[in-house]
């Protein structure tokens, strides 16, 4: 069982991750950049070692840097964080290879989920709702392809097996275009992915998107923790997510958790992840699954009490989860609004150095962030600068408590993207919930945005 853990990130899921060591008595070791010598998460690590230049390529997308820094420190196990290495299933098979503990599932079902026409075949087998789509890859035959779209019913959605979040898709109106977009699509997925394979489905045109949080150990347990909503998104970004999934019935989510920790069981998972949805008409429909903490696991953890990234870890440690399915009960409602260094109009990034920062505090509320006046926000890395998260017994209540944290937020030096949730709260189809995906970038069309700042 080990007891050091080696963060493999930066920002604010850096800093959690050392709290999370801390807090379990564990060695945490922070790698970092040049760039991010004078982080938080830095300073508060058992210790820390700097792996390369702020280019990200050459520091913490590096395999064989930190590989080489988890021997020079003898770390026992390596935390990926969210995005960078994190869903890479060669790093986790080298980090595996090397003797250490990947906190994470075991790389060949990182390896699995990652290609997206055999997750979903997994899924479809394990009796997850899936959508409707070609059964497994294309073969390359036209006649085979426009039999299919044309089974399916247009508009139909070409994707590519080894895309995800957003990335390698093309939607196709009519069987006119399809052979174009599977040629476009296949060589932008062979180009981007290393991989040309191309699956089909159902175009879905006003989904929300509904995702479910798992965990699971290596003892046969797996659980499921609730839904989150986070269709408030623009260009594949979310803004917000919230749970529940307002307007959706306990006992619907309650079946599809339940199918979703029996999937777990059958891929042989361990440790958190999410199931993704799409949800239109009363109907979920499963397109991928992240095996990673995300950024919105807080919003889960306010909810049902749960510390993610402890129970992570403790699987990873060949621990049994903390608790039982029966012991999950959900309290109130959560919103999380993500903070980026961005102007709130024009979504231009804003690095610099943050002179003045004001955190809001109270009842319900919680600020993940690794930032404080005097910190650089780096032009080379992710613009999210704080999670802000608010609880509440009722939506009404978290949104009330959101509306005056973010009233009291303060941030100088660099323009972030605060004064668009304070509108954002204040708009009637976000304080009704329910929106589909496409919500925010309606609003923003129809001339929807931020105060002038006085
Ligand atoms: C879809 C879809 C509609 N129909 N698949 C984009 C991100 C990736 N996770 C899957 N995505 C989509 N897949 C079918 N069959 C619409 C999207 C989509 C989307 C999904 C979730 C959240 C935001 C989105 C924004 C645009 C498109």
């Amino acid at each position: 069982m080990f007891d050091s853990v080696m963060i493999a990130n930066r920002g604010e899921i850096a800093l959690r991750v050392v709290r999370a060591c801390r807090t379990l008595g564990l060695t945490s070791i922070a790698i970092h950049s040049e760039a991010d010598s004078g982080t938080r998460a830095v300073a508060l690590a058992d210790r820390a070692l700097c792996i390369g230049p702020a280019a990200a390529a050459k520091s913490y997308l590096s395999i064989d840097h930190i590989l080489a820094a988890a021997k020079l420190t003898q770390a026992q196990s390596i935390h990926p964080g969210y995005g960078f290495l994190s869903e890479n299933a060669d790093f986790a098979e080298a980090v595996e290879k090397a003797g250490l503990t990947f906190i994470g599932p075991p790389s060949h079902v990182i390896r699995l989920m990652g290609d997206k026409v055999s997750a979903k075949q997994a899924m479809q087998a394990a009796g997850v709702p899936c959508v409707v789509g070609s059964e497994g890859a294309l073969s390359g035959d036209a006649d085979e392809a426009r039999a299919i779209a044309r089974s399916i019913g247009y508009p139909v959605i070409v994707k590519a097996a080894g895309g995800g979040g957003g990335r390698g898709m093309r939607v196709v109106q009519s069987e006119s275009e399809l052979m174009d977009a599977i040629a476009l699509t296949r060589e932008e997925a062979a180009r981007a992915f290393g991989n040309p394979a191309l699956y089909i489905e159902k175009f879905l045109q006003h989904p929300r998107h509904v995702e479910i949080q798992v965990l699971a150990d290596s003892h046969g347990n797996a659980v499921w923790l609730g839904a989150r909503d986070c269709s408030l998104q623009r260009r594949n970004q979310k803004l917000v997510e919230e749970s529940p999934a307002v307007g959706i019935a306990p006992e619907e989510i309650q079946k599809l958790g339940e199918q979703c920790a029996r999937a777990c069981l059958e891929i042989g998972y361990r440790g958190a992840g999410t199931f993704e949805f799409l949800y239109e008409d009363g109907h979920f429909a499963f397109i991928e699954m992240n095996t990673r903490v995300q950024v919105e696991h807080p919003v889960t953890e306010m909810v049902t009490g749960i510390d993610i990234v402890r129970e992570q870890i403790e699987v990873a440690r060949g621990k049994p989860l903390s608790f039982t399915q029966s012991d999950v009960v959900p309290h109130g409602h959560a919103i999380e609004c993500r903070i980026n260094a961005e102007d709130p109009r024009s979504f231009t990034p804003s690095p610099g150095e943050v002179t003045r920062w004001i955190v809001p505090g109270g009842p319900g509320i919680r600020v993940e962030s690794h930032m404080h006046a005097g910190a650089t926000v780096s032009p080379h890395y992710d613009s999210l600068v704080a999670k802000l998260i608010a609880h509440g017994s009722t939506r009404q209540e978290a949104m009330a408590r959101m509306r005056t944290a973010l009233a009291e937020f303060e941030v100088q030096g660099i323009h972030t993207t605060i004064a668009l949730h304070r509108a954002l709260m204040e708009e009637p189809g976000v304080t009704e919930g329910g929106f589909d995906i496409h919500h925010l970038e309606r609003c923003l069309a129809a001339g929807f945005t931020p105060k002038e700042q006085a």
